[in-house]
């Protein structure tokens, strides 16, 4: 995939099973579904202090991607370092990249129970809570006010297993608010932001275990519940942190997608990879495999709704956080990203150039 002639104001607006030949014409059709209505904006996330210092990976983000979003950056622990501290350098280079290459820049992310600094445990509260939430979107959505098109204001707001009574992920904000902080979250950042894409993210609501239906489940009640209470609100983020040894559950998939799309919300692809630790040692099946998940599991969106944007949790086999948690027990590096770590293209990239390309 090559920088296409693009309008970047779209986005307001065999080896596995899975490598049937029935599935790849349901995705084929998918693919042509979605990107015949015009191209997807593409966009990863990045290691802004490496944009300088390796050429190579500055240059493979200008040649890719429409959108960019910092692996870090706007996360509280890297902007809040002290309570009366907001350091912007970080995202503020980004921005300026952004700028200068003709991209936009995403926001990730105003609340989100990981990445705190300490200094938060001593939020004691719950009017002190929602002071510091107020106060910091307030802060970090003005500092960016009509440049940032896109927010994760609410990140991983779902219990890791969902049961009843407990049904939102614990966090400071969880434990002094209750659930009332997405709402909080999300009403500051509409106030400061009224042309922005606010977003509701989340992960792990892709496989077909009974957590994942369960996730879902969950998060389209939050989804509804904020809907009916005419929260502001207008999207729903599928990160799409793929278990390379898990089928994609395309029906369960494709229901949550079209149960978002009665709620008049878009969805985007946020951070998109597949973790390979499980799978076979061999580059070429891998990435096979990788590929094919990535396949499944845009195609179940996309046969769903157009998403507004896809972006991949990096774009560098080089630069990623797969091993952090996921090393492969042979040694060998992890291979989760549409780029080796050379730079060069794989099988994912190629899957992903379908889904965002407009039909020809
Ligand atoms: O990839 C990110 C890693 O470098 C950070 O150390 C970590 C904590 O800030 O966050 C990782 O990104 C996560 C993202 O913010 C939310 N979804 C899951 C991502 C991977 O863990």
């Amino acid at each position: 995939m090559r920088r296409r002639d693009f309008v970047l104001g779209a986005l307001g607006a065999g080896l596995a099973s899975s490598g049937a030949l029935d599935t790849l014409v349901g995705n084929d059709r998918a693919a042509k579904a979605a990107s015949a209505r015009g191209a997807i904006p593409y966009g990863a996330a990045v290691r802004t202090d490496l944009l300088d210092p390796e050429l190579d990976y500055k240059a493979a983000i200008i040649d890719h991607c429409q959108l960019v979003v910092g692996e870090g950056g706007l996360k509280w622990i890297d902007l809040r370092p002290g309570q009366d501290q907001f350091v912007f350098d970080q995202p503020d280079r980004l921005m300026d990249f952004a700028d200068r290459n003709g991209m936009q820049m995403r926001g990730h992310t105003l609340a989100w129970y990981g990445a705190m600094p300490d200094w938060t445990k001593t939020i004691a509260s719950s009017a002190e809570a929602e002071r510091e939430l107020v106060h910091h979107i307030t802060t970090v959505v003005g500092h960016y006010q009509g440049r940032i098109p896109s927010w994760d204001v609410v990140n991983e707001a779902i219990a890791e297993r969902p049961e009843k009574g407990s049904v939102i992920r614990d966090s400071i904000w969880q434990e002094r608010l209750g659930k009332r902080y997405i709402e909080i979250a999300l009403r500051t950042a509409a106030d400061i932001d009224p042309s922005a894409q606010l977003v509701v993210n989340d992960y792990n609501i892709e496989n077909p275990t009974a957590q994942c239906r369960d996730r879902r489940t969950a998060l389209l009640n939050l989804l509804r519940d904020l809907k009916d209470r005419d929260v502001p609100l207008h999207a729903v983020g599928i990160q799409g942190h793929l278990p390379g040894d898990m089928e994609i559950d395309r029906e369960g998939l494709s229901a949550f997608v079209e149960e978002v799309k009665k709620m008049q919300l878009d969805v985007l692809v946020t951070e998109l990879d597949v973790i390979d630790d499980k799978l076979p040692a061999r580059e070429y099946d891998r990435d096979q495999i990788v590929a094919a998940r990535a396949r499944d599991f845009l195609g179940a969106i996309c046969e769903a709704a157009r998403p507004s944007a896809i972006l991949t949790w990096g774009i560098t086999d080089r630069y990623t956080w797969v091993p952090m948690w996921f090393k492969r027990e042979d040694g060998k590096p992890n291979r989760p990203l549409p780029l080796d770590a050379e730079c060069r293209p794989k099988a994912l990239m190629k899957v992903i150039d379908k889904f965002t390309r407009a039909a020809e």
